[in-house]
């Protein structure tokens, strides 16, 4: 055939997405298959080869699955709030609304042009009235149930985008969007109480089907830890300053104790505290640090000693200083703890520059020159009644103790925070909830829901990092659901992470006025089978999305307690220079240029042939020809066709059928193309290729390379398309060896090697072998003292 990739992919995608041909259909008898990957942010550029890599792993298992006899689903969304469409729409003075639709436009259509094989009928966009009016309902749900709640705290702001920023949003002390350094201003913001599903969440990671290192970044991310809360009095006053300690048994060593600059017992103590002028710079000079940079980067730690206040051990019973440091967190544990210089790092680091008590507790190392911190070896001493235990058994003993004395108790601690849920901008859900002089907060009955964002022709924010939704009047002032006394607004937004924290749910009924999914329907298709996205969304969107989701299993509304069974992430495609592609290094790959060229064909195949799936990979514009090739190859090989059988490549042909198949579910796809294309080139070398052997071909090619399949498949005289082609099936029968080589060695030294058939005796290969002329050579006039068979692999001739 002659391979034109324009006629043809045009043909295939007006067939395929004309007749619905990847429908999933709700409640058909097939078993059914939801397979899912992370909607894109529909930005101004266009998809890029990221995106086409993202959606290739459950594109290739969607299409597989539907020949396989399951009713898929895979659908297509957009997750459409957020500030680049805000920001574009601020500098070119468009409603983000116009912004957002043409960039969804940009984005469906070149969906199609790859030749994706989504349920196009079923996409959702999070900046759809009808769609985040469900998204408002269940912030609903949470407030009503004291899941959302406004707190003030010390947030990461960014003073160029004038936002309040998650921690997962100011990752190394930088704004996500901007890189601008953040900074900590105290705020009023809304929280959503994650915190209390913590344990809930670490628990259903057990059955999430997951790589290791997948699972271990949530674990982390949710940062579970045990020890104690103990009790310390602070002198001459009726405070107590608790702490959290992961080591109790370290009590003796305790000499000091170190406050977080934000403690409040600095407030509620001021009158007591004689140098609280340095105190309060020092607070100044904190606040200007981020949390990575107090916790990560100091290495020379800084503090300030309160002149005034003092604390007592009571296991010790003497009376130890407070100091004021930064590399404690007031968010973390009780914002306090007890320093025990001898065996933590920090610790010993500070109490060597301000001059402390080191006392030794844990036997085994030498703290005349660092902290000790092996746990698993230590004996206590210089502990009292802890003396000569181990550390796990000075643990239960100092509990039990403290417990008995009322002074402390066991705890358990998450690294993981309650989520910031606000953002002061325009482009987001608003807040469903109004203020009200006599009632306080109340939310929105569900009849006046979606509360739609107001037309405004400003998006910029607000002064001090207000919402533009401040500045409009008609929007703020309201009448209280409650009492009908008068009310403002809200005027927050949700953050982007909102309205991807349930979209999947979504997908399943995406039309539904009523509910945000039907039960039935929910029913049906959860839990999603397999979800695939970036490695990044793994910690936040992931535990964000579960979080939701038990909440919502708690409320009776989805049927399954977790959302997701299986979950892999795609490694990134870097730019020909290994650099990750940006348009300042101007290292990236427009995909349409190279569909224009070469087309969405050989693009697919070349993007999964380009390495392995999970791992980032370089760009490499010489694989893209080979792609191609491949192509041209199966094109040229149904010139070959004839209808009557061949025996001569049924080997191969088998091993392939197997080989592709366990590579594809074992996200292998470089390798399963790597298969595909020896099979094309041992067919090429055949006299005739039987038309049933290229029909299992193309089949294996379909996933891939679609479009061309289904051309070639026509030409065989087919009148229905590939979607529902049966899977081919191996025959381990075709599969048996009829040979086996057998290596032939003299003295030990590999000589030559021989095929013999598989069923050969000892004795016929022993002959065949002294029969070999390279080795003869070898043995000749010699004496042989022995002679080993290894069978099925090895002769070794034993000569003197
Ligand atoms: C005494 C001690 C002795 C500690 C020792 C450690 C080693 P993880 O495992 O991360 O939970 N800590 C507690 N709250 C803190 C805060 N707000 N900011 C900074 N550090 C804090 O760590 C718990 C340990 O980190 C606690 O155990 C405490 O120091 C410190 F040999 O207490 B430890
Ligand atoms: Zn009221």
């Amino acid at each position: 055939m002659e391979y034109n990739h324009k006629a043809i992919e045009a043909k295939w995608q007006q067939h395929w997405y004309d007749n619905d041909r990847f429908h999933a259909e709700d409640f058909s008898d097939k078993p059914k298959y939801y397979a899912l990957v992370e909607f894109p942010y529909p930005s101004g550029v266009g998809m890029h080869v990221g995106h086409i890599r993202a959606y290739s792993s459950l594109e290739i298992i969607s299409r597989k699955r539907r020949m396989e006899g399951y009713n898929v689903l895979f659908p297509m969304g957009f997750d459409a709030f957020g500030l680049p469409t805000e920001n574009y729409a601020i500098k070119t003075n468009t409603h983000p609304r116009e912004v957002t639709d043409t960039n969804i436009k940009t984005f469906l259509s070149q969906l199609k042009q790859a030749g994706f094989s989504f349920d196009f009928s079923r996409n959702v966009d999070t900046t759809d009235p009808n769609y985040y009016k469900w998204t408002q309902w269940i912030f609903v749900q949470l407030f009503n149930k004291g899941l959302a709640f406004r707190d003030k705290t010390y947030v990461n702001y960014c003073p160029s985008c004038k936002v309040v920023l998650s921690n997962e949003d100011s990752q190394g002390g930088k704004c996500d969007r901007c890189e601008t350094p953040v900074i900590q201003k105290e705020k009023d913001v809304w929280f959503l109480r994650i915190t209390e599903y913590a344990e809930r969440l670490l628990e259903g990671l057990k059955d999430l089907e997951t790589l290791p290192r997948i699972r271990i970044e949530q674990e982390n991310w949710i940062g579970k830890s045990t020890g104690a809360h103990v009790d310390f009095p602070v002198n001459n006053t009726d405070e107590v300053l608790q702490v959290y300690t992961t080591r109790p048994d370290t009590l003796f060593g305790a000499t000091f104790m170190v406050i977080a600059p934000e403690h409040e017992i600095l407030v509620r103590q001021a009158d007591k505290i004689n140098n609280l002028d340095a105190i309060k710079a020092y607070q100044v000079e904190a606040r200007k640090k981020t949390e990575f940079e107090r916790v990560e980067l100091a290495k020379d730690k800084t503090g300030v000693e309160i002149d005034g206040l003092t604390a007592t051990n009571l296991l010790t019973g003497k009376s130890i200083p407070i100091f004021v440091a930064d590399y404690v967190m007031i968010g973390y544990g009780t914002g306090a703890i007890m320093a025990v210089p001898g065996h933590d790092t920090r610790d010993y680091e500070f109490a060597q520059k301000f001059g402390c008590d080191i006392i030794e507790v844990i036997a085994g190392g030498d703290i005349a020159k660092e902290a000790y911190t092996d746990t698993d070896e230590g004996i206590l001493v210089n502990s009292d009644f802890l003396n000569d235990l181990s550390v796990a058994e000075a643990k239960v003993a100092i509990i039990d103790h403290l417990e008995k004395e009322g002074i402390g108790h066991k705890a358990i601690n998450y690294k993981m925070k309650d989520w910031a849920f606000n953002r002061q901008r325009y482009w987001g859900e608003p807040i469903p909830i109004v203020h009200c002089d006599n009632c306080g907060m109340v939310a929105l009955d569900e009849k006046d829901l979606p509360l739609l964002l107001p037309e405004v022709d400003q998006f910029e924010p607000g002064e001090d990092g207000q919402s533009p939704l401040a500045n409009i009047d008609e929007f703020v002032h309201t009448t209280c659901p409650k009492c009908g006394g008068p009310a403002h607004r809200e005027t927050d937004t949700m953050p982007q992470w909102a309205g991807s924290s349930w979209y999947f749910l979504r997908y399943t009924d995406p039309h539904n006025d009523n509910e945000l999914a039907a039960y039935d329907k929910l029913k049906y298709w959860l839990p999603v089978d397999w979800y695939n996205g970036g490695m990044e969304h793994v910690t936040r969107h992931v535990i964000y999305s579960r979080f939701w989701h038990q909440f919502l299993y708690d409320i009776g509304v989805v049927p399954t307690k977790e959302p997701y069974k299986k979950r892999t992430a795609q490694g990134m495609i870097l730019g020909e220079d290994g650099e990750k592609m940006s348009k300042s290094l101007q290292n990236t790959v427009d995909p349409y240029v190279i569909i224009d060229e070469f087309g969405a064909d050989t693009l697919r195949l070349y993007i999964l042939f380009i390495g392995d799936y999970e791992q980032a990979t370089p760009w490499n514009p010489n694989g893209v020809k080979g792609a191609r090739r491949f192509l041209d190859k199966l094109a040229r090989l149904e010139e070959k066709v004839e209808d009557k059988p061949n025996e001569d490549y049924q080997m191969i042909l088998h091993k392939t059928i197997q080989g592709v198949e366990e590579d594809i579910e074992n996200v292998k796809f470089n390798t399963a193309i790597a298969k595909l294309m020896t099979l094309v080139n041992e067919l090429s070398k055949a006299n005739h290729v039987a038309t049933a052997d290229y029909e299992i071909l193309l089949k294996l090619v379909y996933p891939f390379a679609p479009h061309i399949a289904e051309e070639l498949w026509q030409l065989l005289g087919h009148t229905e398309d590939m979607v529902y082609a049966p899977w081919p099936v191996y025959d381990e029968s075709k599969m048996v060896e009829t040979s086996m080589t057998i290596v032939v060695s003299v003295n030990g030294k590999v000589r030559d090697r021989m095929e013999v058939p598989v069923d050969t005796d000892k004795a016929t290969i022993l002959a065949k072998a002294k029969e070999l002329e390279k080795v003869q050579s070898f043995i000749d006039g010699k004496t042989i003292r022995k002679e080993i068979y290894v069978p099925n692999k090895l002769v070794n001739l034993v000569v003197s």
